[in-house]
């Protein structure tokens, strides 16, 4: 299947028409292109209006990478580090085509610290990062590898993400979240931390600001609304992010007019705690985003 790499931009493309747009600045997917089931090709990610996507801040929308903080920075070793850590505002290296057949295609973008003093200055860790992204007629998976290469020091890392889902925010529902325990950012303790709660509702819908960080949840999730449906699979990520500022996204500077009324960020991570990596240890967290035909409802 054809793949183009050309100004800082990996574009895959399906004979059947579904389409993946990466740009290497954060290995940001920017566009996933998908048939509906009455077979009509449809944008399936949100990106703002006002995105900037020239490489000068993280993108406001498709898959930004977060890594290896999640929100800001909490762990000794982070402190330097901008919210959501640096792998989605630095330049990955394209690796090449690593699976091309007639179901799909699949290509790797590396992150290597060493090619980054600015990640070097601030992060003085050893660790190798890789990316691989698969199209499918229907499907769309991203898998994040890490590698610590330290021969003698552990690596302590979250990782999430960043799903811009299309959908009526007003309309979409998510599940099974039902009975989980999860911190909700949007009411803030005393202390100023999450407050912690248990979810009891079936289906949860984002109509009011919901920002909802849901720890040991099961890895599946059905994203739903009257026009559509996509599932999310995920492994590695043991957490999962809901998140849609509704007004309060008239604050967020590169956000379109009323652009949280187009989406919903269902985001798998692991962002509850740490991953720990012995020295030349890996981690893998995956996910597969599949284009559901509403008769599953
Ligand atoms: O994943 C949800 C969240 O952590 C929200 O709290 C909000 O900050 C969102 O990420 C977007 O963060 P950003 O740094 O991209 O503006």
């Amino acid at each position: 299947m054809p793949t183009q790499v050309e100004q800082g931009t990996v574009t895959l493309t399906h004979p059947k028409g579904s389409r993946v747009e990466i740009l290497l600045y954060g290995a940001t997917v920017i566009s996933w292109i998908a048939p509906s089931p009455s077979g009509s090709l449809q944008e399936r990610l949100f990106v703002s209006s006002k995105a900037l996507l020239d490489g000068s801040k993280p993108v406001r929308g498709g898959i930004p990478v977060v890594f290896p903080c999640f929100g800001a920075p909490t762990h000794p070793e982070h402190l330097k580090l901008a919210q959501h850590g640096f792998a989605r505002n630095t330049i990955w290296k394209f690796a090449g085509v690593v699976m091309d057949n007639e179901a799909g295609v699949s290509v790797k973008l590396t992150l290597d610290p060493i090619d980054h003093e600015s990640i070097s200055s601030v992060y003085p860790k050893k660790f190798a990062l890789s990316y691989v992204v698969t199209l499918a007629e229907h499907q769309l998976s991203t898998d994040l590898h890490v590698e610590n290469t330290s021969p003698s020091d552990s690596l302590e890392f979250q990782a999430l993400l960043h799903n811009y889902i299309s959908s009526p925010a007003d309309e979409v529902s998510i599940s099974p979240l039902q009975g989980l325990s999860f911190y909700d950012k949007t009411e803030p303790t005393e202390e100023g931390k999450a407050k912690a709660k248990v979810e009891s509702r079936d289906k949860v819908d984002v109509k009011k600001f919901t920002d909802s960080v849901y720890e040991n949840a099961p890895g599946r999730y059905n994203i739903v609304w009257p026009q559509g449906s996509i599932e999310i699979k995920a492994k590695g990520f043991k957490d999962v992010v809901v998140w849609n500022p509704q007004e309060e996204g008239a604050k967020i500077g590169d956000m379109e007019t009323q652009g949280w009324k187009k989406y919903v960020c269902v985001e798998p991570g692991y962002v509850r705690g740490f991953v720990k990596l012995e020295p030349q240890q890996k981690w893998t967290g995956q996910q597969v985003l599949t284009i559901q035909s509403l008769t599953h409802l």
